[in-house]
């Protein structure tokens, strides 16, 4: 698997990486975070390289969203629509040609999963997917939620272990999501 050869049919998702999710400023920094983003550059280069589709989501949350701690959700308030926070780092190298899928972006509803509320599935199936490689954050929200929609979709999943970063509220839980993602029939790398 390390060296694994892409072929027709692959795409990669890059889930999160955006300003706020990242050190050292982001307001809901994930561990590390910054330290994908040059793993994740080799993967957009060879996906670049052979024409094979890239798709990034993103937290994309409207000012009163209920996830915030102000209106009575967990998080710090995070990825507001059209913030600094919401960005995409400059170092990441997304291609012109990057599918962008913006999730969380009503109100009333919060989703961890590039799946949920958007038409990823359906946007992959036209792209002719077979299997997805998985970078990005975090672990264990949203890149775990994302993984499990994908492989109930009936995508095959290839985590790229190098390339995510978890939140760990509790030390274990990126270890307990990677176990899950691969008890669900993803490939973790
Ligand atoms: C996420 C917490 C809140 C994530 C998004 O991208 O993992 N986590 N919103
Ligand atoms: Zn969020």
């Amino acid at each position: 698997m390390e060296n694994v050869e892409l072929k027709e049919g692959d795409v990669l998702l890059i889930v999160d990486v955006q300003q706020d999710f990242l050190p050292p400023e982001g307001a809901l920094k994930v561990p590390g975070g910054d330290e994908i983003i040059p793993i994740l550059n080799s993967w957009i280069g060879r996906f670049s390289k052979l024409g094979l589709p890239i798709v990034a989501s993103r937290d994309w949350h409207p000012e009163d969203h209920c996830s915030f701690i102000e209106n009575g959700g967990s998080w710090p308030r995070h990825c507001v629509q059209g913030s600094p926070g919401a960005e995409f780092p400059d170092d990441l190298q997304l291609p012109a040609s990057t599918i962008i899928v913006s999730k969380g972006t009503t109100k009333e509803k919060d989703a961890y999963s590039a799946f949920e509320g958007t038409d990823l599935a359906d946007r992959l199936r036209q792209l002719g997917t077979k299997r997805l490689f998985v970078g990005g954050v975090a672990t264990d929200y949203c890149v775990k939620a994302t993984v499990l929609d994908a492989l109930s979709n009936g995508f095959d999943v290839v985590v790229i272990k190098d390339a995510i970063r978890g939140v760990n509220i509790a030390p274990d839980d990126s270890i307990a999501a990677l176990n899950e993602m691969e008890r669900q029939g993803a490939a973790i790398l």
